[in-house]
């Protein structure tokens, strides 16, 4: 079953259209940019919810950007594998990326078997937008918002159990 942050927090009801930016010190391809889009419109599909790509950082809901070990915010990163990203309840809005790690952004099944502790950039991002709109993990294992992936593996589409969670808040 779904969980939520204590509390519920939860983006407020006049706020149904959230923007999005990209931390400009990290300039990113069209192609990882699409990827994020794409993660937020498997959220945006089953809710009320908009979410529109701004290129003002600093005014955004949501702020994303990848970073290595210490960036400042008491939770530094840790190399390849470990923690590969971390995002906070609402109305935080911060995701961050781990820099380090071997971010797969085609998701074929060719660059995950060249590429050592390849990581999904579209399932994590999937899983990080969760966290952002208020979800906590889910004991659901087939679930987007279960505390464990398998590296080399993708795994995008929302089950019933995100589903309901994300219904229930938004
Ligand atoms: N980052 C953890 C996560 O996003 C950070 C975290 C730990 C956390 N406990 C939390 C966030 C409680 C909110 C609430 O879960 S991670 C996965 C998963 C991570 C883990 O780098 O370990 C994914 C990032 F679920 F697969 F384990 C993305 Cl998909
Ligand atoms: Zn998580």
């Amino acid at each position: 079953r779904y969980t939520l942050f204590p509390g519920e927090p939860r983006w407020p009801r006049n706020r149904r259209d959230l923007t999005y930016a990209f931390d400009p010190k990290n300039p990113l391809t069209e192609e990882v940019k699409s990827v994020f889009s794409r993660a937020f419109g498997r959220w945006s599909d089953v809710t009320a919810l908009n979410f529109t790509l701004s290129e003002s950082f600093s005014t955004s809901d949501i702020t994303i950007g990848f970073y290595t070990g210490d960036h400042g915010d008491g939770e530094p990163f840790d190399g390849v594998l470990g923690t590969l990203a971390h995002a906070f309840s609402p109305p935080s809005g911060k995701f961050h990326l781990d820099a380090d790690e071997n971010w797969v952004v085609s998701g074929d099944l060719d660059s995950f078997l060249s590429v050592t502790a390849a990581v999904d950039l579209e399932s994590v991002a999937v899983h990080e937008i969760g966290h952002l709109l208020g979800l906590g993990h889910s004991s659901v294992e087939e679930s987007i918002m279960y505390p464990t992936i398998t590296t080399g593996k993708r795994k995008v589409d929302l089950t019933n159990d995100d589903v309901e969670g994300i219904q229930y808040l938004y």
